[in-house]
């Protein structure tokens, strides 16, 4: 199957002589790269355009984020050309290692992106034919440095070594009408090349462009139509991505993007399926639409408006869609559900506008309870409404989620429509996962149990018995991960962690509710505890961060100088540095999250019970073996089912309690009554830390004093979390500890995004 590395190179060599005018000896990194990359796509095109053009039914996933990090070791890795490329590579003194440079392709904040980016990965890999339909953000997810301990951002210029994955298309172009504009929408294809299967799907994402070409005379002279303002704003659509991890923007641009995006897709898609003569009416046997969270829901609004244009009156069309959309939900949080003030949508989409007022006709010609069911209310629309209103089915990603969703956020619409909700638990590859960022590990598990596990993740059950065995080599290359992520972050944050320190990670967005100012407040208690005697024989830790803030979330910024303090305050203390690093890496994103995951020997998984629909990075984290210090919150609840409580450390609060405890909560006497956390937390206001700005005094004011203080229970749960951690940290170490790491590795087979799509594809696609 393994393609000849000897081929391999000289098309490679081919792509070199005709794209870039160069051989191998005068070819640099960056030729290299696209010549690679090019190498690879003209191999795998008739592969390609046999999924594009067939004929199947087939499931669209409609997302305003792909996280796909970097493309190219995963492409090699799934076509069997891994080994061919490194030895082209290194017969002219260059080594896959070069591509270290290629930038992310981070067009997504956090996990819902990268979900989307592993679905695709695993549709194809189940033969499941599976597009994503997103945008081509001209600048994804913003790089982040720390300047004196604070958050800067700048922009992402992810095409800087060019974008050998993509395809424009520039015959499938088409119109994107908005009251005031009219865009041109061009596709760019990427193919997702399934694992050694030969399937390929694909990626569309789409860029806006002027309808016409720019004419500068018009522009300068603004004659008469607007044509040249319109030419002029229409690339600004795709021009960022907006920054936000649950929390919601209400900007009308973020509107646009968000309708440009379904608009072209379905017009496209109706396009084609119209050119295979087939009717509208029937468009559920070819096609379902999934929706991934509220950003794409103005597709259900878009897909009335154009069915009616094409002369089905709107009960039918409404029948068409709600047999064609499904739902994802991924968050319960308020601040995050979707609202759009509907005189801003009227403005901009009027008529897509006149669709949503009639999907609130109907359900209100339904003679429901209108404080219960409303799809728009005081002239706001709500987009999760209108989407369990119409979809034909309703998913969470985790049991506990989905529950929450059942009992809690949407009870009322789950009372009226019970069947209509289902349960997903959320996914990741293990190609990506574990065999590219782990490759040592893999080959250890394919000596016990052969490769089954590749595609068959359950498989990893046969692990169990040759864990003992197995400790001495897990410990070993567990030892050289470490060792290696040790000397990269030295390398670029400047921060020195001796390998045989116990690894403990917190990495994922910044939020309140995911609480690592929890984790901040525990590693305060230590120190202070070293120092004064009270905290005995620590053993030796260092604690691990990375996260993006959003530019505009202010404590989210706060909380990263803070714990950039705590790091300079702990490593340049001669004596707790002994036993103690802290460090935060900068520009936290998949790459580097490839290279964390391989060598955490715990995994922080501490948000508020309640609040993380699942988590991701907690699978990832198992998958590579390692322990999950957590609340019962998400995925967490189903990793303990699955890998036994006794080898995880749960502490915290759960779902139930934390309702009871809201009631009367109280965060200032937790801190009155804890001299501990008392200390911990006055370093926010005593001057310990140094901050000009003012962040820490308000990190402190949002914990202690005014309305709703501390509403992530942080020092609620302060105790139980101080213990839990001090416990499983003595641990380390032991082939106890090891062997936890193992049993959870072995029983990580349930979080495979392989199970994931193929339970979207029975139960909600009906894709066989
Ligand atoms: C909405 C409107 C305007 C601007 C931005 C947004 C926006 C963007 C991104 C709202 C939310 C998001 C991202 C949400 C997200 O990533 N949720 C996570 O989804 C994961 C995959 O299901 C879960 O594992 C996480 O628990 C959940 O937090």
């Amino acid at each position: 199957m393994a393609i000849d590395s000897k081929k391999f190179s000289e098309s490679v060599e081919r792509v070199l002589h005709a794209d870039f005018g160069c051989d191998y000896e005068s070819a640099g990194a960056r030729e290299l790269y696209n010549a690679v990359s090019k190498a690879v796509m003209v191999q795998a095109f008739d592969a390609w355009n046999e999924g594009r053009n067939s004929q199947k039914k087939r499931c669209c996933y409609f997302s305003a984020e792909f996280l796909m990090g970097r493309s190219i070791y995963a492409n090699l890795l799934n076509l069997d050309c891994l080994e061919a490329a490194k030895k082209a590579l290194e017969k002219v003194g260059h080594s896959l290692n070069d591509f270290e440079e290629v930038e992310d392709a981070a067009l997504g904040n956090g996990g819902l992106g990268r979900l989307a980016a592993c679905y695709l990965e695993s549709a194809a890999t189940m033969g499941i034919p599976l597009d994503g339909y997103g945008i081509r953000y001209r600048y994804g997810l913003f790089r982040q440095t720390f300047v004196d301990g604070y958050q800067h951002e700048e922009g992402d210029d992810w095409l800087k070594w060019g974008d050998p994955w993509s395809v424009k298309c520039e015959r499938d172009a088409v119109i994107v009408e908005f009251a005031d504009q009219k865009v041109k929408a061009v596709p760019y294809d990427m193919p997702v090349f399934g694992y050694r299967n030969g399937v390929v799907n694909n990626l569309r994402l789409w860029s806006s462009e002027p309808v016409q070409e720019f004419d500068f005379n018009a522009f300068n002279e603004m004659k008469g139509d607007r044509t040249a303002l319109e030419n002029f704003n229409a690339t600004k659509i795709c021009d960022v991505l907006y920054p936000n991890d649950n929390t919601m923007v209400g900007k009308i641009l973020r509107l646009r993007q968000q309708y440009f995006l379904v608009s072209a897709s379905l017009q496209d898609i109706l396009r084609k399926y119209k050119a295979q003569g087939k009717k509208l009416k029937d468009l559920d046997k070819s096609y379902c639409f999934q929706l991934n969270d509220t950003h794409p829901v103005i597709a259900i609004p878009e897909l009335l408006r154009l069915l009616k244009k094409e002369g089905m009156e709107f009960e039918e069309a409404f029948g068409v869609c709600s047999k064609v959309f499904n739902f994802t939900n991924h968050t319960i949080m308020a601040e995050a559900l979707e609202k759009w003030d509907a005189l801003a949508l009227s403005d901009l989409l009027p008529e897509v506008y006149e669709e949503i007022v009639a999907c609130q006709h109907r359900l209100e010609s339904e003679g429901l309870d209108t404080d219960k069911y409303y799809i728009i209310r005081d002239n706001v629309i709500h987009m999760a409404n209108l989407a369990i209103y119409v979809a034909a089915k309703v998913n969470g990603v985790a049991e506990i989620h989905t529950n929450i969703l059942k009992t809690d956020v949407f009870k009322n619409w789950y009372e009226l429509y019970p069947k209509k909700f289902v349960n997903v638990t959320n996914g990741i590859t293990p190609r990506r996962w574990l065999l590219l960022n782990n490759p040592e590990t893999a080959a250890l598990i394919d000596k016990y149990i052969g490769e089954a596990w590749h595609t068959d993740l359950k498989e990893l059950r046969n692990l169990r018995p040759h864990i003992p065995e197995m400790l001495p080599d897990f410990k070993r290359i567990k030892g050289e991960n470490k060792k290696k992520l040790a000397a990269y972050i030295a390398e670029h944050e400047g921060v020195n962690i001796p390998p045989e320190f116990c690894f403990d990670v917190q990495v994922k967005r910044l939020h309140e509710y995911k609480r690592q100012m929890l984790n901040a407040l525990s590693i305060l208690y230590f120190y202070f505890g070293i120092k004064d005697g009270t905290v005995k024989d620590f053993p030796p830790t260092a604690f691990i961060f990375g996260a993006k803030a959003a530019p505009g979330y202010y404590n989210a910024k706060a909380i990263i100088k803070f714990i950039n303090e705590i790091a300079r305050l702990v490593n340049e203390d001669g004596e707790v540095s002994k036993v103690m690093r802290v460090v935060f890496v900068q520009n936290y994103n998949v790459s580097y999250a490839e290279k964390i995951v391989c060598a955490a020997d715990v995994s922080e998984q501490i948000s508020m019970a309640g609040m993380e629909a699942s988590g991701t990075g907690n699978m990832k984290f198992m998958l590579n073996g390692t322990v999950t210090l957590g609340t019962l919150d998400g995925a967490n609840v189903e990793i303990c089912e699955e890998a036994g409580r006794e080898n995880n450390c749960i502490f915290g609060a759960t779902v139930e309690e934390v309702a009871a405890i809201k009631q009367f909560y109280c965060p200032r006497e937790f801190v009155e009554q804890d001299p501990a956390l008392k200390r911990a937390v006055n370093t926010l206001i005593d001057g310990t830390f140094s901050d000009d700005a003012g962040m820490l005094q308000k990190l402190y004011d949002s914990l202690i004093n005014g309305h709703d203080p501390d509403r992530y229970l942080v020092c609620f749960d302060f105790r139980s979390y101080v213990e839990a951690k001090e416990g499983l940290l003595h641990s380390y170490g032991t082939d106890e500890f090891y062997t936890k790491c193992l049993e959870n590795l072995c029983a990580a087979g349930k979080f495979s995004a392989d199970r994931s799509v193929t339970d979207y594809a029975r139960h909600i696609w009906k894709i066989k």
